[in-house]
């Protein structure tokens, strides 16, 4: 039977500047609203990158505790905190987002190249990150840049067991340059690859750049979820900046909608993730 449709918007990320892309979120005041918005459009997860006072990305704990209590007061949102970062990152500073405690955090299964940077996850860095969630009673989203790292998840679950809560979600980020494609045969490799983990796990897929609508429809016609926003996608159509994050969740939700899944409630999401 097919559900509705979990929608996250990754409303900011690490790799856009503010001056190159005005419209994205960078200070608190602009993530609350965009995040009030797009929930009442339909997203039910944000996945959350901060800014520090020049729009520069940033880990600052004291900031990323006053962002999750700002979105758990002004929404109903799940909280997703990046542990990835940015590629500049230390691990000690990206393990160290657990202590904002948030609902959620991203767990990156490998390494990967990422466009010129290389976005580095070593073997004893994910055990760290998924170990540390599993104690703090913080539900990890696995994101799969490439189809190794979905048997790296195997490998991770069958050696230090389940994530809090006990539901597994992935998150398929594809399109970047180093990574797997943003194509539907890509999806669908993937998707066939989930069968190895536990009964029940499920996806969202979000496509990088040009490929966002591409894996927005082969994600929806397999069962799975969307992530999307302006940390993925800044062009809207050909010639055409993306607005608003909102514009991303309007479009998302319009696609669902026609697949006859619409958007999961915050609280059908809390249920299927497990939270
Ligand atoms: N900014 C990328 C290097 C995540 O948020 O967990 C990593 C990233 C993944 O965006
Ligand atoms: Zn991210």
């Amino acid at each position: 039977m097919t559900t509705g449709t979990l929608i996250t918007v990754a409303p900011t990320g690490a790799e856009s500047a503010k001056a190159e892309v005005p419209a994205l979120p960078v200070t608190l005041d602009e993530l609350l609203s965009t995040a009030r918005e797009c929930e009442a459009l339909g997203a039910a997860v944000i996945h959350v990158h901060i800014r520090d006072d020049e729009a520069r990305p940033t880990l600052d704990p004291g900031r990323l505790r006053e962002t999750v209590a700002a979105l758990r007061a002004g929404t109903d949102l799940i909280v997703q905190l990046s542990t990835g970062g940015a590629v500049t990152d230390p691990e000690s500073a990206r393990l160290a987002v657990l202590d904002a405690g948030p609902d959620m955090a991203s767990c990156t299964m490998g390494t990967v190249n990422f466009g010129d940077d290389v976005f580095l996850n070593r073997w004893e860095f994910v055990v760290d990150l998924h170990t540390r969630m599993q104690d703090a009673g913080v539900v990890p989203e696995y994101e799969i840049f490439d189809l190794g790292h979905l048997t790296a998840l195997q490998r991770l679950l069958g050696k230090y067991g389940l994530p809090h809560g006990g539901h597994v979600h992935v998150d398929l980020v594809m399109g970047v340059p180093g990574g797997m494609p943003g194509t539907t045969p890509a999806l669908v490799a993937a998707v066939q690859m989930l069968r190895d983990l536990p009964e029940g796990t499920t996806f969202s897929a979000t496509g990088v750049g040009r490929t966002t609508i591409p894996v927005l429809m082969a994600s929806l016609s397999t069962g799975g979820h969307l992530r999307v926003g302006l940390e993925d996608t800044v062009t809207y159509a050909r010639g055409r900046p993306v607005e608003s994050n909102m514009q991303l969740v309007a479009r998302a939700v319009g696609f669902a909608q026609l697949a006859q899944r619409p958007p999961l409630t915050t609280a059908e999401a809390r249920d299927l993730l497990g939270l």
